[in-house]
């Protein structure tokens, strides 16, 4: 059929992909305050819990501003996620204590825990990487729908599974580890991809190791090549319900430039895409992509690939709605027949 919209069509189109056109939104979804009223929540978590690159805050809104231009179809998977579930932006989430992790964990919390309530599935942009473990405590602690622990797939230079430090438990680096002894982590179906940079301590990943987590260092992705990498994720991972925890200094400094704490080497945006891709058909349930400094981001190289991280991630979630809508809706077939 040949493409050709009419002025309507064509100025719906001009929407999805003008950024600096009408108002800001993720992936230029429609704001919704109603969770019952979709099916994927999008949320801005501006909050960093640390002292380092605090302007981690400004990751919503910086997002917000170009992933405008992503409320487009996925050319790889053929399918428009914005059909296949009602997507929605829910705005940030409000934080009282900003300044005292420890409580701000349980605001965060509370808000995650409402939207769980009502059934929709949440992704999120941070903040630093604190902002996992109380969306973690939502959808997956007792007092959630779930209630018990999920898959995580989780894409870092760094393990993140470390102890309190400054007097703060509820750092950017320890919500895997708390993650894991709260039983909200499956630690048999958790991978850790992309492990990379200079150690401060050489038992600095002992955490992940002694608590069974897979893990997969750059140098390993590299050795066994990337379609092996993601037949492991998925062996290990399997078909439960599964988050993906992104931060985006796993990729190289040349895809993503604005990050908090840079490691020299690193995926690049492309192998990041073919293994994204390489998950689907998996129960994506949740993410969130953290970690973006968006005043070192002038050219906006990493709002882009943190937006078209967004889109590969919440189009694997759309589809996992859309199966699950399925399911429901065609009835069993007796074995008795
Ligand atoms: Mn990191």
């Amino acid at each position: 059929m040949p493409f050709e919209p009419t002025p309507e069509e064509l100025l719906k189109m001009g929407e999805g992909f003008f950024y600096w056109q009408g108002i800001p939104t993720l992936l230029g979804c429609e704001l919704e305050q109603d969770p019952a009223k979709a099916d994927i929540v999008l949320v801005g978590l501006p909050w960093t819990s640390n002292l380092i690159e605090r302007t981690q805050y400004l990751g919503p809104r910086a997002v917000r501003h170009r992933s405008k231009a992503y409320h487009r179809k996925h050319r790889e998977f053929q399918v428009d996620p914005f059909e296949l579930a009602r997507i929605r932006d829910f705005g940030d989430v409000p934080i009282q204590t900003l300044g005292l992790p420890d409580q701000a964990v349980l605001e965060v919390e509370q808000f995650y825990a409402k939207l769980d309530g009502d059934g929709a599935v949440p992704f999120t942009i941070g903040g630093d990487h604190a902002c996992t473990l109380p969306v973690l405590r939502a959808i997956a602690g007792p007092g959630s729908c779930r209630k018990g622990p999920i898959g995580m797939i989780h894409f870092d230079s760094h393990s993140d599974t470390y102890g309190a430090v400054w007097g703060i438990t509820h750092h950017a680096g320890a919500g895997f580890k708390i993650g894991k002894e709260e039983g909200l982590i499956d630690p048999e179906r958790c991978v850790q991809v992309g492990l990379n940079g200079p150690m401060s301590d050489l038992a600095q990943e002992d955490f992940s190791k002694e608590a069974g987590y897979r893990l997969l260092p750059l140098t390993e992705i590299r050795e066994i090549s990337v379609p092996a990498a993601i037949a492991e994720i998925r062996c290990v991972v399997g078909e439960g319900p599964t988050f993906i925890s992104f931060d985006l200094d796993v990729l190289t400094l040349s895809d993503a430039p604005a990050v908090a704490d840079p490691e020299a080497g690193g995926l690049t945006i492309n192998e990041v895409f073919q293994m994204l891709r390489g998950f689907r058909g998996m129960e994506v349930v949740g993410g969130d992509i953290v970690c973006f400094v968006p005043h070192l981001d002038p050219s906006m190289i990493t709002a882009i690939h943190a937006s078209a991280i967004m889109h590969d991630i919440v189009t694997l979630m759309a589809e996992a709605v859309a199966r699950k809508r399925e399911e429901k809706e065609t009835p069993v077939v007796s074995a008795a027949r």
